[in-house]
């Protein structure tokens, strides 16, 4: 679809979603890899904030733009992992604006406009999305590594139960370009900072089992944050040690966003637990086993407002 797409445009934008996590950061900087290498004629940027400096190996990482305020008309905008409009964030008037639009994305619950998409909700990761659809011979080393990126950040090192045949496939034919995977792996999923250690054993200490020990919940305040000179894109991984709970099937972190707002990520191990359905009811998104939603409140202890609802689930 993409080489498509790029044959009769001249200006191309990538916009991923708000608070860009592996998946979104690594598909993205995958297709403006594979448009830089493939096609000189075309002039591409892609737009983010608030991206985190651990996958600054990633090739076009300096080259990521966060200007909000470009009066351009795009040819062509392609949005990458995001679900709905509002998480396109500041970026969202160029995607509007763009004379043509396209999405890859895998979350379910995509409602975003456009004229060409490839939503797939059974695949791992937007980055397997593209790599199914990229022509294999104009992959090369650099887009590669962006493509092991998403992947291994979607799947939480080839862990989760959405992992197929396919994705190992993806990933040999990746490692096949002589990347570095386990640098990769080791420096861009499993290495956080001594504080980022400390907040999550904070988390953990703080954290409460319920439901029969079924859902372990826990909360962070900006104020924890600050104490550690941390903030959001810092504590993205915390959410998958409390999922890693023996005997758990949901876990919920709850963490300040600002200052009469709260995140809820929500994980779950069971595809009968669907907190993409429980994240809707609360206006958020996303998939099966990971989703998440805002909470409008001025404390932490929300947890209470999803207890209806989980039970109905665990019944
Ligand atoms: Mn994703």
């Amino acid at each position: 679809m993409l080489d498509t797409e790029l044959k009769n445009v001249k200006n191309i934008c990538i916009i991923g979603h708000v608070n860009p996590d592996g998946d979104c950061i690594g598909s993205a900087l995958a297709v403006y890899n594979y448009i830089l290498s493939n096609y000189s004629d075309k002039s591409v940027k892609f737009y983010s904030k608030n991206y985190n400096e651990k996958f600054s190996f990633l090739n076009g990482f300096k080259n990521i733009d966060e200007n909000d305020n470009e009066q351009i008309i795009y040819d062509l905008a392609i949005s990458v992992d995001c679900a709905s409009s509002d998480r396109l964030g500041d970026f969202l008037p160029y995607y509007k604006n763009a004379k043509r639009k396209i999405i890859f994305d895998h979350h379910e619950t995509n409602n975003l406009i456009s004229d060409n998409s490839i939503i797939l909700p059974k695949m791992t990761s937007t980055a397997e999305v593209i790599y199914g659809d990229l022509d294999k011979q104009k992959i090369n080393k650099q887009v590669a590594e962006c493509i092991f990126t998403g992947l291994i950040h979607d799947t939480g090192v080839f862990r989760y139960p959405s992992v197929t045949a396919e994705t190992f496939e993806c990933a040999a034919f990746l490692i096949g370009f002589g990347i570095n995977h386990s640098k990769i792996i080791e420096d861009s999923y499993y290495s956080v900072s001594l504080n980022q250690q400390k907040i999550t054993a904070e988390v953990i200490l703080n954290s409460k089992l319920a439901f029969n020990n079924k859902i372990i919940y826990s909360t962070l305040t900006n104020e924890q944050m600050k104490k550690y000179k941390l903030d959001k894109k810092d504590i993205d991984g915390i959410i998958a040690h409390l999922r890693e709970t023996s005997g758990v099937i949901g876990a919920f972190f709850i963490y300040q966003s600002g200052a009469n707002e709260y995140k809820v990520s929500m994980r779950s191990k069971s595809e009968k637990f669907d907190v993409s359905k429980l994240a809707q009811k609360f206006n958020g998104g996303g998939h099966i086993l990971a989703s998440g939603c805002t909470i409008e409140s001025n404390t932490p202890d929300i947890f209470y407002m999803f207890e209806d609802e989980i039970s109905k689930m665990l019944s």
